[in-house]
Order: structure tokens, then C-alpha cells, then sequence
């Protein structure tokens, strides 16, 4: 090979390793699963409660939570939960991102999916449908055990001290 040869016959190499490279990365996927689902009951006049699951992207891309969806309820909102000044407050995420490789536990004290405005009460061993909707894996539903405590296998709560009746679920 001349020179003017070789240039061209390297040239051509990297396009074809950029070419791989390229479709390499379109390959990667997201693989979603959902695990551990569970919500509250609601509590005697209230049509207020949320949900907790365990998210895990076992793929190799990302994907983003965007919105959720329970039968009867009039919204369902992402929220995540805090201490702020010494109060437990709840605020609104437009998403949750799940990188690639990661379990995303949503627990009472965290991350959460805010259930308001159920047209009618939901009680302890009832099984619910809980539908997640993200960007890339579109729609996956799981089913939620309805219960006062977190089941078995279940993500530990962020913080026990913050569970069930302490956590404030209204005015925000
Ligand atoms: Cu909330």
C-alpha cells in the first residue's frame, strides 16, 4: 500500500469502528421490573393515600418515571418526601429518572406516588392495579397489595419514625 492508500484505508477504519460504536449504543436497552407494591388503606373519610414499590432497571440505557395511575382516583402524582425545618413535607417531581443497573425503592419517609381523590375507599387485602408510565418502557403494571404496614420484601422505610399516620398527606 502507498501512502496515499494506507491514509485512506485508515480513514475508512475508524468510520466503520464509529459506525459500531454508534450501533452499539442504539442497542442499549431499558429493562424495567417491578417489585413490592403496596398501598395504604385510606382512613375513614379520607380518599388520600400512596403508594410504594421497588423500581429496577436491570438494562443498559435509562429511563424516566412520568406519570402513574390508580383506578377511581381523580390524580396521581410522583412526590417525594423530606425533612424540612423540622417538618415532613412533601414535594411534586415532574419525574424520576432509573439509571441503568439500579433498584429505585420508593418507601414510606421517600419517594412516593401520592394517590388523591379515590372515588371510593380502599381497604386492607384489597389488591389494586397500580399502573407506572415512563418515557422509554411506556406503560407496566403491577398489582398493589393494600396494607397498613409494608410487606414482606418490601423496601425498608427511609425513615421509621415518619411512617404511616405522622406522614402529613394533605394541604400541599
Ligand atoms: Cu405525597
Amino acid at each position: 500500500m502507498n501512502r496515499q492508500a494506507t491514509k485512506w484505508f485508515v480513514m475508512v477504519a475508524v468510520l466503520i469502528t464509529a459506525g459500531a460504536v454508534a450501533a452499539l449504543s442504539h442497542a442499549a436497552e431499558v429493562n424495567l421490573s417491578l417489585s413490592s407494591a403496596w398501598v395504604r388503606p385510606t382512613l375513614g373519610a379520607g380518599r388520600t393515600t400512596a403508594a410504594y414499590l421497588t423500581i429496577t432497571n436491570s438494562g443498559t440505557a435509562a429511563d424516566r418515571l412520568v406519570a402513574a395511575e390508580i383506578p377511581h382516583a381523580s390524580s396521581v402524582e410522583i412526590h417525594t418526601a423530606g425533612m424540612e425545618d423540622g417538618i415532613m413535607r412533601m414535594r411534586r417531581l415532574e419525574g424520576l429518572d432509573i439509571a441503568p443497573g439500579t433498584t429505585v425503592p420508593l418507601a414510606p419517609g421517600g419517594i412516593h406516588i401520592m394517590v388523591i381523590g379515590l372515588s371510593e375507599p380502599i381497604e386492607s387485602g384489597d389488591e389494586v392495579p397500580l399502573t407506572l408510565i415512563f418515557e422509554e418502557a411506556g406503560s407496566l403494571t403491577i398489582t398493589a397489595t393494600v396494607s397498613l404496614a409494608p410487606p414482606a420484601h418490601a423496601p425498608e422505610p427511609v425513615d421509621p419514625d415518619h411512617m404511616g399516620e405522622n406522614m402529613q398527606h394533605h394541604g400541599h
